[in-house]
């Protein structure tokens, strides 16, 4: 695998600043190094533009900053699908949640049955009626089953990116009304902290595995929110929630997906160094990314 490194500096989808430096962070933290180490050719591509310097502005309460979001979402969909075309492994650095639409938007043009795991303490999957915070960073899985604002599911037009039965999501503790209803409304499959404490982590990903196997996936995306982790190991997030997986559960997975070797794309998210200890997050990030890439401790 040839991997190649997508950064995109936005905060435009949530209200705390600084998670736009996260792809810095996450640089700072070794991850081109780390990659190198276990033999992979690593391209840097850099950052995404994005406007900098202006306070966020409310165009709409129910869609903050929805412009530069659709801007940098249609940018971030040809690049991925650049990369894709390259035949290399698209890594995205986040910046917030929100930039999974355009990621998904550029992988859903080359995969028909693109399986995705959505690993992240929230479900993501608000729109304008139920969203509590008019923050897009909580929306992006909707957007990607063709619910929510049109500019959003069109973008790069087309919509759906993704089917229902084809997504997971792990680590799931903070859960609004609404989403709680898409998610029984559409079958989506959910591992809470409640299962993963039940089952453990290994039976988990098991699951999780031969469930997107059965489903004849054609590729595999991980969207890895770092704040599905208890703050305690990734306290550099915006919306920490107590309770999260553990740091060796997370490196489990990520040894678990590397095994099953069915993983064609990733992005880690929500790394905010501001409000981060000692870049810690963005550690943590990476050592994932070593384990995600086949790292192995022995
Ligand atoms: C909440 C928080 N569900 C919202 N979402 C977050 O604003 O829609 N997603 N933090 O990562
Ligand atoms: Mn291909
Ligand atoms: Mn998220
Ligand atoms: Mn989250």
């Amino acid at each position: 695998k040839n991997i190649s490194i997508i950064g995109v500096p936005s905060d435009y989808g949530q209200r705390r600043r600084g998670v736009d430096m996260g792809p810095s962070a996450i640089r700072y933290a070794g991850v081109v190094e780390r990659l190198e180490a276990l033999g992979y050719e690593v391209v840097d591509e850099g950052d995404i533009q994005v406007k900098k310097g202006n306070l966020i502005v409310e165009q709409n309460n129910k869609l903050l900053n929805i412009d530069d979001i659709i801007k940098i979402s249609t940018e971030l969909g040809d690049r991925v699908e650049n990369v894709l075309n390259a035949g290399r492994f698209p890594l995205v650095l986040g910046g917030d949640h929100s930039i999974a639409i355009g990621t998904l938007s550029g992988l859903a043009k080359h995969y028909k049955n693109l399986g995705v795991i959505w690993y992240d303490a929230h479900a993501d999957l608000n729109s304008p009626e139920t969203t509590p915070s008019g923050n897009i960073h909580g929306m992006p899985l909707a957007v990607c089953l063709g619910i929510g604002d049109d500019r959003l599911t069109q973008i790069r037009d087309f919509t759906p990116k993704i089917k229902p039965e084809n997504i997971i999501i792990i680590g799931a503790r903070s859960v609004d009304p609404g989403e709680k209803e898409l998610i029984k409304k559409l079958g989506i499959k959910v591992y809470s902290m409640h299962e993963i404490d039940r089952l453990g982590m290994t039976k988990v990903m098991e699951e999780a595995i031969s469930y997107l196997i059965q489903k004849q996936v054609d590729g595999v995306h991980l969207s890895l929110d770092l704040d599905a982790l208890d703050p305690l190991y990734t306290p550099g997030v915006g919306t920490p929630v107590p309770g999260g997986i553990t740091y060796r559960e997370s490196h489990l997975a990520m040894e678990m997906l590397e095994e099953a070797n069915i993983i064609t794309s990733a992005e880690f998210v929500e790394v905010n160094p501001i409000l981060d200890e000692r870049n810690k997050t963005a550690d943590t990030a990476v050592a994932l990314m070593g384990s995600l890439f086949g790292e192995k401790l022995v």
